[in-house]
């Protein structure tokens, strides 16, 4: 597996050369500040590449190349959509960056209630918190029927919740759910928005009538779309799970498990169309086994995000040490490293740790934790190659 990290561009205070030091060959990144739908020019493309390959590192995965919301719910501006995400990916394939990380999620792109969470070693976590989710589902968002989505234990929970909350614990809610985990990964909303709540009840309402079946129907018109230019270019397209893997907000997702991931390669059954594994995403849901995931889509997985969740018996999950969780990622790292030597990877997300939070990093991408965690993944490499090496598994 190539030793990837998530960089924001040439804003991120982190640097290439610190990248370098820590042993990072490959920069996962996107071009930030171009708004979604719009065209990723070839000359914007080669610059970002000159720039990594300046350092001694390469450019090795597009994460993401937003999908638009339109794209998703078939609005009238899908085809031109499609058409502009057509050329970015032309382009792409022309600089030879060619494995592009996408998402297929309505609105929200990943969701969780705690972006610190304190953990008894003193580092913090991501955390999501199911009762402090449905309040927000429920009296924040005001959704019609909401209540109905969700069990009863935790409609008590809310119950007793909405007796106490104050408005700072609701800002703060907001701020994590829909501003502080969107804002930077070219989402729809931004730091500075002034009504976050109603730009999201505006977004919902283009979902409403949308079943789990018209969202597969318009991602497989997307795909089937722009394949032919990932044929022409040798790209590898890789859709990321959806994070965490359930229904939230009354909205369709569909990459959620086994069966949805089966589906979806199905549908298009294309070497090109094929998955990010995102290990913290999976094992965020009880129904999905990482292990056996991972033997049976490694031959169409074209990427990985290593990190691991923890479970709670009240469904409530946080992220959990790299070495530690559900996902088992020594197991995970054996499995794609024999599958494939080059594939793409990074550690996903890291706790909050040793100054990391008072530095403004982009939520669950502080500097230090996530260098304790390539660490850790290295070190599991490293052992995983020896195996290989002497034919030990
Ligand atoms: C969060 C990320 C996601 C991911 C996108 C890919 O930390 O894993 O935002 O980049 O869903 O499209």
């Amino acid at each position: 597996m190539i030793k990837g990290w998530r960089w924001f561009g040439p804003k991120d205070p982190i640097t290439l050369s610190a990248l370098r030091q820590i042993g990072v060959e490959g920069i996962v990144t996107a071009l930030h500040d171009i708004p979604n739908g719009e065209v990723w020019p070839l000359e914007r493309i080669l610059e970002m590449k000159n720039l990594i390959e300046s350092y001694g590192m390469k450019w090795t995965v597009a994460e993401s190349l937003p999908v638009s919301e339109a794209i998703k719910y078939a609005g009238p501006e899908r085809d031109a959509l499609i058409e502009n995400y057509k050329i970015s990916l032309a382009n792409m394939g022309k600089a030879g960056v060619k494995t592009i990380c996408y998402n297929f999620m309505p609105v929200l792109d990943w969701a969780r209630t705690d972006l610190e969470w304190p953990c008894a070693d003193g580092t913090g976590t991501l955390y999501f918190d199911k009762v402090r989710f449905a309040y927000f589902d429920i009296h924040v968002l005001g959704r019609k029927n909401a209540r109905n989505d969700w069990d009863e234990k935790t409609l008590e929970g809310v119950d007793k919740l909405a007796q106490t909350i104050t408005q700072a614990e609701i800002d703060d809610l907001i701020n994590s759910i829909i501003i502080k985990t969107q804002g930077f990964v070219n989402g729809n909303f931004h730091e500075g928005d002034l009504n976050p709540v109603g730009m999201f009840n505006e977004l919902l309402a283009q979902y409403d009538g949308i079943t789990r079946d018209t969202l597969r129907e318009n991602l497989r018109y997307f795909l089937e779309a722009i394949m032919p230019v990932c044929d022409e270019y040798d790209i590898n397209m890789c859709i990321h799970p959806d994070d965490p893997p359930m229904q939230i907000f009354g909205l369709p997702r569909i990459i959620t498990c086994a069966e949805d991931i089966r589906w979806m390669l199905n549908a298009v059954d294309n070497p090109h169309n094929g998955l990010t594994f995102c290990a913290g995403s999976l094992s965020a849901g009880i129904q999905n086994d990482c292990v056996s995931m991972a033997k049976e889509f490694a031959p169409r997985t074209h990427f990985a995000h290593l990190r691991s969740c923890q479970i709670f018996p009240d469904g409530n999950f946080c992220e959990a040490r790299h070495t530690e969780g559900r996902a088992n990622l020594p197991e995970l790292i054996r499995i794609f490293e024999k599958q494939n030597p080059n594939l793409p990877m990074r550690p996903d997300h890291g706790r909050m740790m040793l100054g990391d939070e008072t530095k403004g990093y982009n939520a669950g991408y502080g500097f230090h934790g996530r260098m304790l965690a390539l660490a850790q993944v290295e070190g599991m490499l490293a052992v995983v190659r020896d195996e290989i090496a002497h034919g030990k598994c």
